[in-house]
């Protein structure tokens, strides 16, 4: 066994880290976050606030926060664009999903969403962030139908973004006509992806286990509401 995996019966943060060990072919357990948060996030080594935390058998060590564990798995299995430039540009793709996140989720379901604000962002900053994924490929490459978000070979930015933007597509089906048109390339790039060998039979039983559910609670009965309006 390789890595524990804590999070929520969730895809939400969680499908990042497991779509890329899922790729990399890592042998991982998956537990439940309340197994660390909240009575042990402050004693392991390295604490962290909240899931997902990821214990790495190798390291005897817990690494906390989402973007830091993709990165040291990335590192770990050459997941990373060897230039400087697009290598930082890989972490740069990594903050920008973990932005989105919290935007959808209003600040981490800090406020529910009302129709007037949520179409605010739908209609404004959603398509602003897609195209930002939309250039990044462009300007590397990537086209309609081939390519990788930051160059001619799959990194740790293919797997964000489609953990990102595939899940969002599944989660609510409403959002996408949203990415085919703010994104094409990113579309194809999301559905190569989820068909890649080891990446489409790991979502197929996610899918089967969490449905549609997206990042639970409150928040996501409130995203619903709002779509549905
Ligand atoms: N920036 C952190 C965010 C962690 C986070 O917000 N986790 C959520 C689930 S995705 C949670 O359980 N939060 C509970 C809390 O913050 O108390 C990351 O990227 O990992």
């Amino acid at each position: 066994m390789d890595y524990k995996l804590y999070y929520w019966d969730l895809p939400f943060r969680g499908v990042f880290i497991e779509m890329l060990l899922q790729d990399v072919g890592a042998s991982y357990q998956r537990l439940d976050a309340s197994e660390i948060y909240p009575d042990k996030c402050l004693t392991i080594q390295n604490p962290g606030m909240a899931p997902p935390y990821l214990y790495d058998y190798g390291i005897r060590k817990t690494i906390a926060q989402m973007p830091a564990i993709l990165m040291h798995l990335a590192h770990k299995y050459d997941y990373l664009p060897k230039r400087a430039e697009t290598h930082t540009l890989a972490l740069k793709t990594i903050l920008d999903c973990n932005d989105v996140l919290m935007e959808i989720t209003n600040y981490n379901g800090m406020q529910m969403w009302e129709k007037a604000r949520w179409d605010a962002f739908r209609y404004g900053r959603l398509p602003d962030w897609m195209q930002i994924f939309e250039n990044t490929g462009l300007a590397h490459g990537l086209h309609d139908g081939k390519g990788f978000l930051l160059g001619s070979t799959i990194s740790v930015a293919d797997i964000a973004t489609t953990a990102l933007f595939g899940t969002m597509m599944y989660a609510f089906p409403q959002l996408e006509n949203d990415v085919q048109e703010n994104a094409p390339a990113i579309a194809g790039l999301c559905r190569r992806i989820e068909s890649r060998a080891v990446i489409a039979p790991f979502l197929e039983q996610q899918r089967a286990k969490y449905g549609r559910g997206y990042c639970g609670g409150q928040i996501e009965r409130s995203l619903r509401k709002v779509m549905d309006e």
